[in-house]
């Protein structure tokens, strides 16, 4: 069979894609009209799903201007048009369906709720259409979900910790089991949420944090996340990326002793780095025995890159056997947040 074929087939886990980067153009467009939000720069759904070919800025901090907008100003510019809980049900369930025709058995997604609150959005209508997701998800399409608060690196953490208490007053904390840490890293290295984290282990949650590749400090702050991102207790539960690693036989050494599960998304990388370079590290990661999965991060604003292409370009770029791809699904679930017996089901 074709690696195509192969990787369709395949059961599936999907653990790191944030939701609000999975909005299609066809739902913007839908959703811009109905909530009656003008998109001066599409004058036609045409114009507005050929914008989506743009390979953005990737950090103009480190790249300089080059003209073209940063990814994180496409996503964030993307995601004004869900208003209301009906769009955050909507914007959940159009992945979620995608996610099972791809033979997604479990998801744990991201979510942004400041990137909504500082719109506007009350954190309620977040919630509730994530919840309704949720349960109708399992029961419509056979996927299980559970959903993890991302907070924005380059905001002020007295806002974490005051999104994250909001939803627990309002009854929102068994909306989501984990909580992690995205937006832009540059110079906002993940201690400085030590206190956010130390509370949401305190009340049970799991713990994760991007450290992308090529951004600044990426080695320090993958050392902050494995060792001391909860108060110099335990780190956290898994890392977002953290490709580089492998360039640090200490941090290697760190992340294999404690079993941490790096989530790693190939079409980010592969956008702006060498392919050798992307494919070398994931296959040394694997060599080397360090717990890894393949995701999709932002599928619609990386060229509909979903997880199904990611592992295609691993299966390929690797070399790996179909048994190896079978070994590289269990992992994903051994390293997933799923219930055990949830966990037995899908293994
Ligand atoms: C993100 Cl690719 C990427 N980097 C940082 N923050 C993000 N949030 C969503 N996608
Ligand atoms: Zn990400």
């Amino acid at each position: 069979t074709s690696i195509s074929t192969f990787v369709s087939q395949l059961p599936k886990v999907e653990l790191h894609v944030h939701i609000e980067g999975t909005l299609s153009p066809s739902l913007r467009w839908h959703l811009a009209q109905k909530n009656q939000i003008p998109l001066p720069q599409y004058p036609t759904y045409k114009s507005l799903v050929a914008s989506y070919a743009t390979m953005y800025n990737h950090r103009r901090e480190l790249h300089g201007d080059n003209g073209l907008p940063t990814f994180l100003e496409a996503y964030y510019g993307g995601m004004e048009v869900l208003r209301t809980e009906e769009d955050f049900y909507d914007l959940a369930m159009e992945y979620l369906a995608k996610a099972a025709d791809m033979n997604v058995r479990y998801a744990d997604p991201f979510f942004d709720p400041q990137a909504h609150t500082r719109r506007g959005v009350a954190l309620a209508a977040v919630m509730n259409g994530l919840e309704r997701a949720k349960r109708d998800a399992k029961e419509m399409y056979g996927v299980e979900v559970d959903w993890t608060m991302c907070f924005l690196r380059d905001v002020d953490p007295s806002s974490a910790m005051e999104t994250y208490e909001q939803a627990l007053e309002g009854g929102f904390g068994h909306v989501f089991h984990a909580v992690g840490l995205d937006s832009n890293e540059y110079d906002r290295p993940p201690s400085l949420f030590q206190d956010i984290f130390a509370r949401a282990r305190k009340d049970g949650y799991w713990i994760t944090a991007h450290c992308d590749v090529g951004q600044k400090d990426t080695h320090e702050h993958i050392r902050e996340v494995a060792t001391s991102c909860v108060g110099g207790l335990e780190g956290a539960d898994r890392i977002d990326h953290g490709l580089n690693a492998i360039e640090r036989p200490e941090l290697i050494q760190i992340i294999k002793q404690r079993s941490l599960g790096l989530t790693l998304c190939p079409h980010a990388y592969h956008r702006r780095l060498p392919t050798e370079y992307v494919f070398g590290n994931i296959k040394r990661l694997w060599n080397e025995g360090v717990r890894i999965t393949i995701a999709s991060d932002d599928p619609t604003y990386m060229h509909q890159r979903w997880v199904l292409e990611n592992l295609e370009l691993v299966m390929y770029h690797c070399g790996f056997s179909g048994g190896d791809m079978v070994r590289l699904q269990r992992t994903g679930v051994d390293i997933s947040w799923a219930a055990e017996d949830v966990k037995e089901r899908i293994r």
